[in-house]
């Protein structure tokens, strides 16, 4: 029966695994923001990105696993820009990967850590991710030779952005971009859910890994490079007063709040043709 050994339309399974370091590294990227760009020019550039923003190296088995998680509302233009270089980059790195936007829906103050929760548990729900890696909408690597995978520790990718002269801003900022293995990430009970507005939830996870008894890990100062397209302050996530008090407090209440204490409503989840994106009601703060 001839039917029985036609090859299935699936792709190979026996494939060999991608070498450690892959051939497609380049190092330094010029980052360019031309201004005509469309989301269909940078779906044209990446044919072998398939629905919900998923690729895998076409002729070797990645060793590994990483999901994207981005939080967002109201910032189209950089998304578009994020996109159309953050998908060649991983494509050089050899990843198996899948990029997440998890848009905040509706005019409650903004909430960054929570977005990012429900990234990881959404994510999660669809592959069995080994990497994590949060990832502000505005931030554009600058050498890919800054792996996105994971390490021993979580790790603070974003360590030399333009913003800052390329320099780490003081010695325990983890904002920007971050990477955490599953287990790393529910070590320390995932990110607090209750900051409402910008600013002291970077430094609140910089606690929780210390406190979860972890260290932070970075990649090389020449590596974490990052671009950031220029902003304003957005309307919705004006700077948090009660920052400061939370973060005395974080000892006391990261078991409380975190991974365990999440509730959201999800709204959809659609499979567009270079990300996946989340909709989701957060609520507000009470
Ligand atoms: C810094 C940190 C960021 C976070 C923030 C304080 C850097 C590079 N980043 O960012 O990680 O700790 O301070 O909360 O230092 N966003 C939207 N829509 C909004 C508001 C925010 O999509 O209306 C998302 C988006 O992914 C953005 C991120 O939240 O990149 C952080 O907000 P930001 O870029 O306004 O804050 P920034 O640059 O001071
Ligand atoms: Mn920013």
């Amino acid at each position: 029966n001839l039917s029985l050994i036609a090859k299935p339309a699936v792709r190979e399974e026996l494939l060999p695994y991608c070498p450690e370091t892959s051939p497609f590294i380049a190092g330094p990227i010029h980052v360019q923001l031309p201004e005509s760009l469309t989301l269909e020019e940078v779906v044209h550039k990446n044919p072998l990105v398939t629905k919900g923003g998923r690729y895998r190296p076409p002729d070797c088995e990645s060793t590994h696993k990483t999901a994207i998680i981005i939080p967002h509302r109201n910032r189209e233009q950089h998304l578009k820009y994020l996109l159309y270089h953050l998908h060649p980059f991983l494509q050089r790195q050899q990843l198996n990967y899948g990029i997440y936007i998890i848009h905040q829906a509706g005019n409650a103050t903004f909430n960054r850590a929570k977005l990012l929760n429900v990234g990881f548990k959404e994510a999660m729900r669809d592959e069995d991710w080994d990497c994590l890696f949060f990832h502000d909408v505005d931030l554009i690597p600058e050498d890919d030779r800054n792996l996105y995978t994971c390490d021993k520790f979580p790790k603070h990718a974003s360590i030399a952005m333009d913003k800052f002269g390329y320099k780490l801003p003081y010695k325990s900022y983890f904002g920007g971009v971050s990477a955490l293995s599953p287990e790393q990430y529910m070590k320390m009970n995932g990110f607090p859910n209750n900051y409402w507005g910008w600013g002291g939830e970077d430094d609140d996870i910089a606690v929780r890994v210390a406190l979860s008894g972890q260290l932070i890990s970075r990649p090389s100062i020449r590596y974490g490079r990052y671009k950031m397209i220029k902003h304003g302050h957005d309307k919705g996530n004006e700077q948090n007063p009660k920052r400061f008090n939370l973060l005395a407090k974080t000892r006391r209440t990261w078991r409380q709040d975190g991974m365990n204490a999440l509730q959201y409503n999800l709204l959809s989840k659609d499979l567009l043709p270079l990300y996946t994106n989340i909709t989701v009601d957060i609520g507000s703060e009470k």
